[in-house]
């Protein structure tokens, strides 16, 4: 398909995520698979003080950027949203989708066959790694794996040019214990899709071939991209999308040296894994300005680990980085091929005890393009009457393991996550403390240079931010441990910081009366949140005259339940 095929005019095109309900049982989905991040599989079970964010489908917005056409995005759609769209005319809609939303694409392209009769159908996004996709979902084409250069190719477009990093938000909506959050949400870069390390199980790293995919090779690239996002939104924190993104120590390095040099103390959340922490060093991420990191710890033992976290001590490690004011969010898997009823409680207890502000649980799922899946394929054990809606890792597993029958996994995975909240206490208490440790540190050191004042300051703004959220959980706390915790937490920051004053006594008062509202939602009409429909339209041209695109955003009514 050519531009010039369209008669002289740029091609019009549709990308669209799955429809909702999200997070609900119904004929296209299941109540396991919220919009939501944390919710969905880290702070699952800590009620009230639950984190509750929504994220866009951000690949969407990459390609709408990359390519010279007339396109519209259209994320988080209702089943009758996207039908109204289609009836626009398209010469192509783009559907994007993964494993556990295969019913929703399937029923969507059907849609597009319906409404839209001339549009060519692609499909994009993890789901595409499922065998035989084209025969079981009406399409013309498929693009597996990173979809830019695959959807410029399939315009006769140039692969190769440029890569144009859209501004974005990182997250939509966000509150905890029903409070919003203040100041805007975090920038999102994504310096790249992929990563290297290729573990058995991760279908991230072999969907994109096993290799790393810069979009933003250099720390130079990073920094000016980073400065041109910073400024355009205003606010310098980052949610950094990228599997492993110390993995490039050199790019992280020469960023760093950028953002000193040039005095843009930015503030980054990232994921990484051990071996590439360490090599970075601990130190030099406080430098950084990460304050977040995601860290893939598996299992405690060497059968569940991984190259990448080999000869790491991972409860020093996870110490060290709280001591520091970063906070860690540790994930685990559970019911891998080792496990046992009887062994599996240690690596829980592995998990929990490493103190981390947060903590993932994710059941083993082999998931087709992985190692695992092939293995388990030959050996006869995936589970093919479980329909793809199931393929999530939060409830049932999908592959015959001996050793947990029926809802053996379900409940293992229910009694780690209420482990963790009731030894740990709620993520927002940790995260506090873990602010206000490495504002201590800091304020200790001897010698600190100018660059690290300013860390120091950004720590005790976020205590001081995030303290308010201690008045509800002193109160409301999962148990008298929570709460105690909080009522000592609440004065020691006050000992080192200052009291509240007028301003922060107000927003305890605000807080809690956020809270209360929350807790009584959540009694009466439950805790399912949807995310609000957005479109956005981007012109042709932007491409071509090198401008980079940014987001006009229309919000559209909330689709409620
Ligand atoms: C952000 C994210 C989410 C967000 C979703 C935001 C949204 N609006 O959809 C949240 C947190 C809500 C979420 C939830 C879930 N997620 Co999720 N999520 C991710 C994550 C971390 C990042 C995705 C991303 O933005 N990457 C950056 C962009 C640039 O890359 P990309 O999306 O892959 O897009 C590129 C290509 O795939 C391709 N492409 C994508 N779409 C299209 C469309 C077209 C037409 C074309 C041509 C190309 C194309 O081009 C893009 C540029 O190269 C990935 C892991 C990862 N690192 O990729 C998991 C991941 C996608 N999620 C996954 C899963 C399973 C889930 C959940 C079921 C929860 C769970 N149990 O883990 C739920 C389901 C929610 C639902 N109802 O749909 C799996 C998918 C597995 C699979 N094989 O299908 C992944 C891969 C994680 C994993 N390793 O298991 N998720
Ligand atoms: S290090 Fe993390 S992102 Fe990389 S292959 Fe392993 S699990 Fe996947």
């Amino acid at each position: 398909m050519k531009p010039s095929s369209m008669a002289g005019r740029p091609p019009r095109i549709l990308l669209s995520g799955v429809f909702g309900p999200f997070g609900v049982d119904d004929a296209f989905g299941r109540k396991e698979n919220l919009m939501e991040l944390f919710h969905n599989q880290v702070t699952k079970a800590q009620g009230a003080a639950s984190f509750r964010f929504h994220h866009r489908s951000f690949g969407l917005y990459f390609l709408a950027a990359n390519v010279d056409a007339d396109v519209t995005v259209l994320d988080f759609p209702s089943r009758e949203r996207f039908v109204r769209e289609l009836r626009k005319g398209w010469d192509v809609v783009g559907i994007s989708f993964i494993m556990p939303n295969f019913v929703k694409a399937r029923e969507m392209a059907r849609l597009v066959r319906l409404h839209a009769p001339a549009a060519k159908i692609v499909l994009g996004g993890h789901g595409t790694a499922i065998e035989g996709i084209e025969e079981q979902i009406e399409c013309d084409h498929v693009i597996r794996g990173e979809g830019i250069r695959g959807l410029r190719a399939f315009l006769h477009q140039d692969p190769d040019a440029p890569i144009v990093h859209p501004v974005l938000p990182s997250a939509q909506r966000e509150s905890i214990l029903g409070v919003p959050l203040l100041g805007k949400p975090a920038n999102l870069l994504v310096p790249g899709v992929g990563c290297v390390n290729a573990c058995r199980f991760c279908c991230t790293s072999h969907f994109f071939g096993r290799a790393y995919t810069p979009f933003l090779p250099t720390g130079k690239d990073l920094f000016e991209t980073a400065c041109r996002i910073a400024d355009a939104r205003g606010t310098d924190e980052f949610f950094v999308m990228d599997e492993n993104f110390l993995k490039d120590r050199d790019r992280a390095s020469q960023l760093l040296e950028l953002m000193e040099r040039h005095r843009r103390p930015f503030g980054f959340q990232v994921f990484s894994s051990a071996e590439a922490i360490q090599a970075f060093g601990i130190d030099n991420l406080v430098r950084l300005g990460v304050n977040f990191l995601w860290i893939g710890v598996e299992s405690a033992t060497r059968e569940g680990n991984y190259a990448k976290n080999e000869g790491v001590d991972a409860p020093a490690l996870v110490r060290a980085l709280r001591d520091r004011g970063i906070s860690v969010l540790a994930s685990g898997i559970l019911c891998s091929e080792h496990h046992t009823p009887e062994n599996i409680g240690r690596d829980i207890d592995f998990l929990v005890g490493l103190e981390p502000d947060l903590v993932q649980f994710m059941l083993l799922t082999p998931l087709p393009v992985t190692g695992l899946y092939r293995d388990m394929q030959r050996d006869g054990l995936l589970r093919e009457d479980l329909p793809f809606e199931e393929w999530h890792g939060q409830k049932e597993l999908s592959w015959r393991h001996p050793a947990f029958p029926g809802d053996q996994a379900a409940r293992w995975l229910e009694e780690a996550f209420r482990r963790d909240h009731e030894v740990n206490s709620s993520s927002m208490y940790r995260m506090v403390e873990t602010a206000f440790r490495g504002w201590q540190r800091l304020a200790e050191m001897p010698g600190r240079d100018a660059w690290l004042d300013l860390r120091m300051e950004r720590l005790a703004k976020r205590t001081r931010d995030w303290s308010p959220t201690l008045a509800v959980l002193s109160r409301h706390g999962v148990n008298e441990v929570e709460r105690q915790r909080a009522r000592a937490l609440e004065l020691r920051i006050a000992a080192a910081l200052g009291p509240p004053g007028v301003t922060g006594t107000a927003l305890r008062i605000a807080v809690r009366g956020f809270a209360a509202a929350w807790r009584l939602r959540m009694r009466m009409v439950g805790d399912v949140l949807q995310p609000a429909t957005i479109v956005t339209r981007y012109k042709a041209g932007a491409i071509r005259r090198g401008v980079p695109v940014a987001a006009p955003v229309r919000h559209l009514a909330a689709a409620s339940l």
